[in-house]
Order: C-alpha cells, then structure tokens, then sequence
C-alpha cells in the first residue's frame, strides 16, 4: 500500500490532477462532532461530523451488521432499556470527549497516521474501549477530509492510497432475503443475481432493477404477498435454496435476459454461521455434514450459473472451508467474510491454508480505513479477488461506492435494487461513472 510519506510526488490515474508533498500540506480540525442517528433497520447509529480548519465540513456515519463475525471490531452500545440497548450515546460521547481533543491537537499528514493514534488511543486489538461504531465513522469522515484536502473526488484519493487502478464495480444486487436478514425459513442469507455482462454501471443498474421487478411479479403471482428483507430483497415463504434459484432463473429470464456466466450470474451468501448446528448444517428439513453440504453445493454450482458463494461455511469450520475450496476454487469464486472480518492476517492465513480464492471487505469489521486498505493489499498479495460490501444496517453514506472504485476490485454487494440507503450506493456509482467515462466496468 502506498502511503504519504515518500519522497515522491504521486501522479492520480485519470485526471490532470495531482497530489504532491502531501506531508507537507497537514490537515487540521478545527471541530470534531458526533452524533446519534438511527440506521435502516431504526436502531441508532453513529455519525460524524469534522469541521476543516478551512470551514469546510466532512461527515460519515457508521454501518451496522446482523449477522456479524465473531472476531469483528466490538461497538459500543449503551444497553439498558432504549432501543432494547442498542443506543449508541456512549459511543458518541467518546467522539465528543476522547477523539475529538486528540483530532484537534494538531494537523495531520496521513490518513494512516489518524487512524493510528486513534488506534492507540483506544488501546485494545478489537476497538472495544471507545468502540468500533465511533472509530470507524471517524476514519471515513478522515479519509474525505484528505480527499478534501487534496481536491480530488473520494474515490480518486482512496486509489492514491491503495495504489490500484479505479474501476467500476459489477453490483451485486441481493434480491432474495433469508437467513438473520429476514423472517421465515429459508436458511441462506442472500441471493444475488450479478450483471457481469452489462456494457457498464448504469446498464447494470438497469439490468438489475428490470430483474428485480419481474422477481415482484413472480413473487406476488405465487405467494400473494411478500415481505421484504432487511436489504431490500423479497422474503417470500420458502425453505429451499433451489427454490430460491429457480424464481432467480425465471426472473432474469422473464426480464429478457440470460441466466449464465457471462450476461446475468448468480451469487450466494450461505451465510453458513446462520445454520450450522450440533454436527452439522441445517437445510430445510435436513441436517447435513461438512462433507454434504460441500457436495450439495458442488451440485448447485452445476445446475445454476453461480459464479460466487460467499461463507459457505461456519466461520470455525476450517476443514468444511479447505474441502469446499478443493471443490470449487477452480470453478467459481469463494468469498470469505465471517471467515476474515477483513483482518489482513486472518486473510493471509486463509490463503496460506487454501481456505477461500477472496474476500469479503467491510471497512467497519476491521475499524479502520486504513486497515481496510491493508486487507485489500493482503488479499491482492496472495492473488485473492475482493469483494465490498454494504452491512445490512445501513445509512446514507456512500463511501463505500467510492471504495469500490478506489480500489478497483470489480465487484460490490449493497443489496437489492431498491430502498434508499441501498440505492444511495448504486446511485453514487452511476453518478461517478457519468463523471469519468475513461473509467472501465467489469469483473477483473
Ligand atoms: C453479510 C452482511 C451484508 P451483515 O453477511 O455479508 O450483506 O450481512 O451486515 O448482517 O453481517
Ligand atoms: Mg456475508
């Protein structure tokens, strides 16, 4: 990864524009705020708000998850009674009383160096002190603060930092809920159908939203009605996956185009956490072994066009992970997310054992930009694809569209095609194609 500090000038890809002797041109705070805001799923939530010694401001607020890795960065939540102790006043008093006099010390020269005295502030490996909801807000506001700074747009800056080229990511638009993220019992988290045969974003965009309409079609013909799931897919009263896929193939279908690798594929997130059970997985009425459930897949991979399935096995199952990556890795690709919680070292050891051939990264599982920067290079280091990610709660802020495309890793998930704090990404990648068409789409 590169950083601020050498010598050199560093060049921006694509524009006129440079950042030159960043170290020499320190950021200053002249205000740091933080405040409670409540995410999509209406339990609270961090935001941040950094006032520039220019008068300018940056905000950004922090994600939740649901179906969270037992090794992410731990937030603060306030417990007691409020929003069945989901309140988030502690963490925003942190801000206030702890990062905010640090912030406004003195200038800073790097996004790494912030990010770093931070971590050192709080003290702890997982954030737990001052919370991961509070320091993971306050990064992101930092990192535009930076971009600010320097007068590129977010995703420009955050490709300076990882030193890749920008590109736009295929959306992964999950259009059936199941699993933590929904009522109900089917037991998969997340059915995604992926335009990788689109001309470019907006055509992705197009392609994903005709899709998911024909899907409310099918949906409402067949079930009467359907509830939704917390990211915007529909949850209709199913209990098998192949179910699931087969209203994916009619969909894509019934919206004029094709199923398959190269128009409209299909990606999955198990989320295996959520049905393992004593000796074994849970699907509909079946309890299956490690070495069952790895052929059950082999068998899904071969009768659909998926070309993706993300946590197909508990977090702890290491042996269920090497198996399915024997299996398949030289099929399709097998995303670690539970599995790594976007740790550069749990990455590193996962492609020393054979366990995955990528990696899910969501910025607050680790607390950190920076740190999310270094499991990017760690996986592209060890030849692993990257996939970002949106958390199922969510808000507003679209930094991480501006990552995707910062980091060039081709791919994102930010649910369906559908609800506002979904669409806020999808919407600001069109945004940021319309503004740089030099820029490529696709897959790497
Ligand atoms: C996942 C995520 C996002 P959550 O498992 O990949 O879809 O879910 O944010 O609930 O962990
Ligand atoms: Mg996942």
């Amino acid at each position: 990864m590169n950083d601020y500090t050498g010598a050199h000038p560093h060049t921006l890809a694509g524009g006129g524009d440079y950042i030159t002797h960043h170290g020499d041109r320190p950021v200053g705070f002249e205000m740091v705020a933080a405040s409670q805001i409540l995410d999509s799923r209406g339990y609270p939530t961090v935001q941040v708000t950094l006032t520039l010694t220019d008068g300018d401001t940056v905000e950004a607020s922090a994600p939740a998850g649901a179906s969270t890795g037992e090794h992410e960065a731990v937030e603060v939540r306030d417990g007691g009674h409020a929003f069945s102790g989901r309140g988030v006043r502690r963490a925003v008093a942190n801000v206030d009383e702890e990062i905010a006099p640090l912030l406004t010390a003195h200038g800073w020269t790097s996004l790494r160096d912030l990010d770093a005295a931070v971590r050192q502030l709080d003290g702890t490996d997982s954030l737990s002190r001052l919370g991961a909801n509070a320091v993971i807000a306050v990064s992101m506001a930092a990192t535009r603060a930076f971009a600010h700074a320097a007068n590129v747009p977010l995703h420009r800056y955050l490709a300076h930092l990882s030193g890749a080229e920008e590109r736009l990511p295929v959306p992964h638009f999950n259009v059936i809920n199941g699993g933590a993220h929904a009522p109900g019992g089917l037991p998969f988290q997340e059915f995604m159908i992926a335009p990788v045969g689109a001309a470019n974003e907006e055509h992705a965009l197009q392609m994903g939203a005709e899709i998911y309409h024909a899907l409310a079609g099918l949906v409402r013909s067949r079930f009467g009605m359907a509830g939704l799931g917390d990211e915007g897919g529909f949850a209709p009263p199913i209990d098998d996956p192949e179910q699931a896929l087969d209203l994916l193939m009619e969909a894509i279908t019934a919206a004029g185009y094709t199923p398959g690798l190269d128009q409209v594929a299909i990606a999955m997130d198990p989320a295996a956490n959520g049905f393992a059970v004593d000796g074994g997985y849970r699907i509909s009425s079946r309890i299956m072994n490690s070495e069952q459930l790895a052929d059950y897949y082999t068998g899904l991979v071969n009768s659909y066009p998926i070309r993706s399935i993300e946590d197909g096995f508990a977090e702890n199952d290491h042996p269920g992970w090497a198996l399915l990556f024997e299996r398949l890795a030289d099929k399709i690709q097998l995303v670690g997310d539970d599995l790594y919680v976007t740790d550069p070292a749990r990455i590193r050891d996962g492609a020393e054992h054979h366990y995955s051939n990528a990696a899910l990264i969501k910025p607050n599982q680790i607390g950190t930009v920076t740190d999310t920067l270094a499991a990017i290079s760690a996986a592209r280091e060890a030849d692993m694809a990257c996939m970002v990610s949106h958390r199922s709660g969510e808000t507003l802020d679209t930094f991480i569209a501006d990552l995707a495309v910062g980091t060039g890793v081709g791919q994102i998930k930010s649910g369906a095609p559908a609800r506002g704090e979904r669409l806020a990404k999808y919407n600001r990648l069109a945004q940021i194609e319309a503004t740089n068409a030099h820029l490529s789409f696709g897959l790497r």
